[in-house]
């Protein structure tokens, strides 16, 4: 869309907005532009490492913040800037295919797309924050190839606003615009996304956050959010597919560890962290070397008599989770979803075997094997059934003898793995198979400054790092981060789509 085009779109929708909202018909709103479908390949747009909006042209002129608070900072995720049209906080929200990538490139794998479906160029979509009081309208556009809506999780706003269709609207057919409009009188993490679940798995969430008008006590020095997601991306698919039910692609805030950028906090700062959810499974989230309090949920602020020790919280399926603690100690500290299989990159018995440049399956048996494709016999049978996904047991054994190290130190680590552990692992059957692959050369940016040789080993699916710094190291960051380009070049260049 150009600028022209988006000029006109904003202003003419700004300018019924208010009047309409008012006059209670939700077909009204509801501007369909019928057989004139603008999504398509010419409005896709790629999420590299800096997240494109497509409103980010016009943040210069319109705001992401005011007044005197603590912003959220939403780590790989930019956020909607508003402007202020007659006392009312108004936004643009745009849904739209997004291609991403949860890793860089690297040197186990090529660029890998992802086509998801996001809002203004982001998947997750970008953070919407306001202050409790505000009077909020989201002018909403669709540009993808079905209907959608928008739905505010948790915002308590009049039924015509919940953003359901069939029960408060009418859906927002492809190219259809609807506008929303109401008054946030609570305060706490809460989350817009689509109510339709295959868009929901495609990607279709964002945070919304909304300020308290008297701060929290007490009062925070770092406040950090991510949108934890799940994705299933089949051998050779870029879509992700949205009926499987099991996942291979962890994800914080789009990214993937360890691309995910990691938060920093000085020593003695008091931290709040802030966990959505929404996907399939349920996230228990647990950091180390440190104890936090849960001060609240999806429903907002819980009572300080009610907050509970801990450091691990279950960020169930449609919850939000925020915590706090004091960052005493100095360290590069794991925050992570502890379930053992979100703590891989794509880690899924049909694909992970397939997906390890030069290493071929695990299994021991040919590819056609480990995919399950066989020409007699049965795929789960007692001669082929070790070849399907992850090889365990005997056949692993034979054709697999040593663990398998990867990574910038591979050559020494794998010759002193040969000679200590050669003959050992013969003698475990079915031992798991472990990854380690490094990538910190691919992944270095300020945040990762100082960090162990091999950090990036110990990192996959969801998770990052909270860094608690003594001053000096927290200083060079910060300037790091200044001499940074503002826009960073893309790891690679997106497949061809040829889709007409
Ligand atoms: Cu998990």
């Amino acid at each position: 869309m150009s600028k022209n085009t988006r000029r006109e779109f904003f202003s003419g929708v700004a300018s019924v907005g208010t009047g309409l909202v008012a006059a209670n018909a939700a077909a009204a709103q509801h501007e369909h532009e019928g057989a004139q479908n603008q999504s398509g390949p010419q409005t896709r747009q790629v999420r590299a490492s800096a997240p494109k909006s497509a409103a980010k042209e016009d943040a210069a002129e319109a705001m992401t913040s005011g007044g005197d608070f603590l912003p959220v900072e939403t780590p790989d995720l930019p956020k909607l800037p508003y402007r202020m049209v007659d006392g009312v906080k108004e936004f643009q929200l745009i849904a739209e295919p997004v291609t991403t990538e949860f890793l860089p490139a690297n040197q186990w794998s090529a660029p890998r797309f992802v086509d998801a479906w996001g809002y203004n160029g982001s998947v997750p979509g970008p953070a919407i924050e306001v202050h409790q009081g505000d009077r909020v309208r989201i002018v909403f556009e669709n540009r993808l190839p079905e209907m959608t809506a928008v739905h505010w999780h948790g915002l308590e706003v009049p039924m015509e606003m919940d953003g359901v269709p069939g029960i408060g609207q009418d859906p927002v057919m492809p190219g259809g615009r609807y506008v929303y409009e109401f008054t946030v009188h609570q305060h706490g993490t809460f989350f817009y996304h689509s109510h339709f679940p295959m868009q929901e798995m495609l990607g279709m969430i964002g945070l919304f956050i909304i300020h308290p008008k008297e701060p929290y006590r007490p009062k925070v020095d770092r406040d950090f959010a991510w949108i934890l997601q799940e994705w299933a991306i089949l051998p050779n698919n870029t879509v992700p597919n949205t009926l499987s039910m099991e996942f291979n692609w962890l994800t914080l805030n789009g990214k993937a560890g360890p691309a995910t950028t990691p938060v920093l906090a000085k020593q003695g700062e008091r931290v709040r962290l802030r966990f959505v959810n929404l996907g399939m499974d349920h996230h228990p989230m647990h950091l180390h070397g440190n104890t936090w309090v849960v001060t609240g949920t999806e429903g907002g602020r819980i009572p300080e008599s009610a907050w509970e020790p801990g450091n691990t919280v279950l960020v169930g399926v449609a919850q939000a989770r925020t915590v706090e603690f004091e960052a005493k100690y100095i360290g590069d500290w794991m925050l992570h979803c502890h379930l053992p299989h979100h703590m891989m990159n794509q880690m899924v018995s049909m694909v992970g075997p397939m997906s390890h440049a030069g290493h071929g399956v695990h299994t021991g048996l040919g590819m056609q094997e480990g995919m399950g494709i066989v020409r007699r016999g049965s795929a789960l049978s007692e001669e082929l059934g070790p070849g399907l996904g992850r090889g365990l047991g005997e056949t692993a054994n034979r054709e697999r003898p040593t663990t398998i190290l990867v990574g910038q130190a591979q050559d020494a680590q794998q010759d002193h793995a040969q000679h200590e552990h050669g003959a050992q692992d013969k003698m475990v059957p079915g031992f798991p198979q472990d990854m380690w692959m490094t990538m910190d050369d691919e992944v270095a940016k300020p945040e990762t400054y100082g960090l162990r040789p091999t950090w990036t080993g110990a990192m996959m699916g969801m998770m990052t790092l909270v860094r608690v710094l003594p001053p000096a190291l927290y200083d060079k960051i910060m300037e790091l981060k200044k001499q940074e380009p503002k826009e960073k070049k893309p790891a690679g260049q997106p497949p061809v789509h040829e889709h007409k």
